[in-house]
């Protein structure tokens, strides 16, 4: 319990003082920039490898895949992201649950220091809820990612044709 309940302190601790940076940048907006400032999250993980699922016209729903790669010494997050090819744009993933895949919403997606978090059908996904458009293959959807400190990275990912993982194909 208290590693723990000391790893939550240094986090509030650590999103404080970015909380104070975040606010003293802004306040000498008018002033010349500080010459060594601490790279955004934005900056340090870059994303490999997107793309969307193609669906069939009608459908509602669809997902987007890529790998976050972070090349910072500081662990990172995703915290929320959006596109203008859905109303509404959520993180997910997939629990097992008795044999049973499921997705839930996450809040977050931890991408650790130099360490990489690959989203995959079947696992990690960002879900794309409330179609506006028909996703069709060789087209883009783009796709902002907001990281914990703010700070966006905008993805343009190619929507494909991917075959959803066979139902029991974990059993092999
Ligand atoms: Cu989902």
């Amino acid at each position: 319990m208290k590693p723990l309940f000391r790893a939550a302190v240094l986090g509030v601790l650590i999103s404080l003082t970015a909380a104070c940076n975040a606010e003293n940048d802004a306040g000498k907006a008018a002033a010349p920039k500080a010459a060594a400032v601490a790279a955004k999250a934005a900056d340090s993980v870059k994303v490999e490898n997107p793309y969307a699922r193609a669906v069939p016209p009608g459908q509602p729903n669809s997902g987007a895949f890529m790998t976050f790669v972070n090349t910072g010494d500081v662990d990172h997050s995703v915290k929320s992201a959006a596109s203008p090819v859905a109303a509404t744009v959520e993180l997910h993933t997939h629990t097992n649950n008795n044999g049973v895949m499921e997705m839930r919403q996450i809040p977050q997606i931890d991408v650790p220091a130099k360490g990489r978090t690959e989203l995959a059908p079947g696992g990690l996904h960002i879900m794309l809820i409330g179609l506006k458009q028909d996703l069709k293959a060789g087209e883009n959807a783009q796709i902002t990612l907001s990281f914990e400190d703010g700070s966006t990275t905008v993805v343009n990912a190619p929507i494909k044709e991917v075959t959803p993982p066979a139902m029991g194909g974990m059993h092999h």
